[in-house]
């Protein structure tokens, strides 16, 4: 039986679908609290306990915290690069406060163990692009990177000053079949998947050679779930680490796709996202995770793309 009782918040978005079945999996599914700003629905509300929270109304957070006593929190609800965009004063509002009020309570009842995830987005313009390092000029100029970054310093100064115990990996876009993304720069390299099967061919918001730094979803959840369950002493950056799968533009996972679906075609409209794109590292050096922890992605991008095809093509198959 595990000790571990585990609150998600943001349970119904693309990340916290997964972790929510991978981490029931593991701790048992009454152990592994989910909760979303809107009601659960599918197998996250029907496995395991499921609630809704919004994580700006602290009553309700005090509420759950006191009916279900968790000794960790995942806390995943934020506005990705896109959305922060058009509604910035939100996107500062959600991504900021919602930490706060988490690393509080982590504080305050002593948690074991707080997940936050930050992003490629922390890093601008002025970052070395190819292999950016763990440490370097960030500057970054979206409302998401600003939130991410003034959100890693204050992740580290609650590690140093309260001795809170948070964990967090800066995510590169991420890339998965069981649920969809929302609001990011990087969902173009899921979106393309689908409509490669479904139209045979994909109008593209970046540019043909716009290369970003991505991670299929099967190696993020091995990275979060390692890095959470490493010994304490082993984690020796309390911002967030460096991760990194492939990189690749979307003309390369066009190439990709056309392995498998010969005629499949690519155009392009580049729209506001390409601004953001453009000030996001090509690639990523993960070292520091590699070696704190003993980080190393399994996918590259053909087998990504051979992988994510077959499944998609199993749950349209199951679907009609
Ligand atoms: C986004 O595109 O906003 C996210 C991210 C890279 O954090 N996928």
């Amino acid at each position: 039986m595990s000790t571990e009782r585990i609150l998600i918040i943001g349970s119904g978005g693309q990340l916290g679908t997964e972790l929510c079945e991978s981490l029931r999996g593991i701790y048992g599914d009454a152990n592994v609290i989910a909760s979303d700003v809107r009601p659960l629905s599918g197998s996250v509300a029907e496995s395991g306990p499921s609630e809704v929270l919004d994580i700006l109304d602290k009553n309700r957070f005090t509420e759950i915290l006191d009916q279900y006593k968790p000794t960790q929190i995942y806390h995943l609800a934020a506005l990705l690069s896109a959305t922060a965009e058009k509604n910035p004063k939100l996107g500062w509002t959600l991504n900021m406060d919602g930490l706060f009020h988490v690393l509080d309570a982590a504080k305050e009842r002593n948690l074991a163990k707080v997940y936050w995830p930050s992003s490629i987005a922390v890093f601008g313009p002025n970052t070395p692009r190819v292999q950016t390092p763990q440490h370097c000029v960030m500057d970054p100029n979206t409302i998401y990177g600003i939130t991410k970054l003034a959100g890693e310093r204050y992740c580290e100064y609650y590690f140093e000053k309260h001795g809170v115990d948070v964990r967090s990996i800066r995510y590169p876009g991420l890339i998965g079949y069981k649920s969809a993304p929302g609001g990011g720069t990087t969902d173009y390299a899921v979106d393309i998947y689908h409509q490669a099967l479904e139209h045979g061919k994909y109008e593209c918001f970046l540019s043909s050679e716009t290369e970003l730094p991505m991670l299929y979803m099967p190696d993020a959840l091995r990275a979060t779930i390692s890095l959470m369950e490493a010994p304490a002493e082993q984690i020796q950056i309390r911002s967030s680490y460096n991760v990194a799968g492939m990189s690749f533009t979307p003309e390369q996972i066009a190439a990709s796709i056309r392995h498998d679906i010969p005629g499949f075609e690519i155009s392009y409209a580049p729209d506001y996202r390409q601004h953001i794109a453009d000030s996001w590292p090509k690639s990523i050096d993960d070292g520091k995770a590699r070696m704190d922890w003993g980080w190393k992605p399994e996918y590259d991008l053909q087998g990504m793309t051979d992988d994510m095809l077959m499944h998609l093509r199993e749950m349209k198959s199951q679907k009609v």
